[in-house]
């Protein structure tokens, strides 16, 4: 009678499609390796931009992140290393981290990953098989290829439409490419508005160091010209760990009286990346950002007071991570996302995960890569299917345990608001 009713209830099931606890874990694996995920945040640029889109074995190698590695491993001082070419750069830091040292934390096995991926030497005294293969590649069968080895179709990008190189870029029309879209990024227009107001000023707009009305208005038609010059899918800024919202200040207007209007009206979210403690080391330039604890009664105050506009949030600091989830849970119009920069390391992102899934289901962005060089996002990408395979497993373990069920099909759904839908919805656009 009991073998009966069991048969009968693995057979109802096998009908439904639903997954058995011994299928789970190998149906996720497969499922995160067939879906193609959206990179919602990367330094990367589509080959229209030139020069500005980074690629290859000595940019990886110099990596901020190894950057900071390499001083502590080496006795050389930053000021010397400045001094040398990249090519001199890439290969003290390979002599340091990879040959006199075993390269086991996340951003050296990660370029161990990417030569391993092309099936390079991934040892050995030089790095001439390397260098040889990427300067045999042209970037845009490159860059096919690079997307699919780490199974993703769209990265998102970074755009100041005030930085010297890009802006004019811009100016002059840059093709569309669908494997990369644009973020009107606005570090530069928000903070030390004091040294920036003369660069709106150059572009024709009639703004002054007071932010006053004038200015705001004029702020408001900038985001606007650009909006229609670059179709960004969001704007984005990121913050420092100070950052209070609102207060008296010219930031706080700029947001309140600029920024978040204009979102609202472009029907754009406006992404923050709260907590950078800024250049604690200017001796060793971009490796030399810490984080700070954030005070979240900011994000608080811009979730309630401004319904109508949609906020992608991401904090640094590891401290931070459960007041955002309570947040999102208390405001719809907060999608927190991604495990960034320090955070993006297995033991951390597993933390997070986690967390957010116990308290948010399946209502929030897992990662974005946050790569700067081309390459990167095939051991980024990779590690984060490593690392979500196992949690998300144990949370329908955890259901069938409870008397739920799931199927293969359910997990395709998940996975794929996870990793696209969330951020398409939010961007309101389908498909990509
Ligand atoms: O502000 C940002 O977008 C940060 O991600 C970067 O500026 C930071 O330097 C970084 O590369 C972190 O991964
Ligand atoms: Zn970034």
């Amino acid at each position: 009678m009991e073998a009966t009713s069991l048969r009968e209830k693995i057979q109802a099931n096998a009908a439904r499609g639903t997954l058995l606890p011994g299928q789970i874990l190998a149906t996720v694996e497969e499922v995160l390796s067939a879906t193609q995920f959206v990179d919602m945040h990367t330094h990367l640029f589509s080959p229209a931009l030139g020069k500005l889109g980074l690629w290859g074995i000595d940019e990886l190698l110099t990596y901020h992140y190894l950057e900071a590695e390499f001083f502590r491993s080496s006795s050389m001082k930053p000021e010397q290393y400045w001094t040398l070419s990249k090519r001199a750069q890439a290969d003290a830091i390979w002599q340091a981290l990879f040959v006199e040292n075993s390269p086991v934390s996340e951003s050296t096995r990660g370029v161990i990953a990417v030569l391993q991926a092309f099936g390079l030497p991934t040892s050995g005294p030089d790095l001439e098989d390397a260098r040889s293969f990427f300067r045999s590649q042209t970037i845009d069968s490159h860059i096919q290829n690079v997307f699919q080895m780490a199974g993703m179709k769209t990265a998102v990008m970074t755009n100041d439409p005030l930085d010297t190189e890009e802006g004019p870029m811009w100016m002059n029309g840059i093709r569309a490419d669908s494997r990369f879209q644009p973020v009107l990024r606005l570090d530069r227009v928000l903070w030390g508005w004091s040294t920036h107001w003369q660069k709106l000023a150059a572009q024709g707009y009639d703004v002054s160091e007071r932010a006053d009305e004038k200015s705001l208005a004029e702020i408001r038609r900038f985001l606007s010209d650009w909006h229609k010059r670059m179709q960004p899918v969001y704007m984005a800024v990121s913050l420092p760990f100070t950052f209070q919202f609102p207060e008296q200040s010219t930031l706080s207007r700029l947001v309140s009286e600029a920024v978040l209007p204009a979102c609202r009206e472009l029907d754009l979210p406006l992404s923050l990346m709260i907590g950078v403690r800024r250049q604690v080391n200017p001796r060793i330039r971009l490796a030399g950002d810490a984080v700070g604890k954030a005070n979240l009664q900011a994000l608080e105050n811009l979730c309630r007071d401004y319904p109508d506009n949609r906020f992608l949030v991401s904090v640094l600091s590891r401290e931070n991570q459960h007041e955002l989830c309570v947040y999102a849970r208390k405001f719809a119009n907060l999608m927190p996302f991604g495990c960034w920069w320090f955070l993006n390391n297995p033991s951390i992102v597993e933390e997070i995960t986690r967390e957010r899934i116990e308290l948010l289901g399946t209502s929030f962005i897992p990662q974005h890569s946050d790569a700067r060089v081309l390459e990167q996002v095939i051991y980024k990408w990779h590690n984060t299917r490593a690392t979500m395979a196992p949690i998300l497993a144990n949370s329908y373990q955890l259901l069938l345990r409870d008397g739920g069920s799931i199927s293969r099909e359910d997990i395709r759904r998940d996975v794929e608001r996870l990793f696209c839908g969330n951020f398409q919805q939010w961007i309101r656009r389908k498909g990509n």
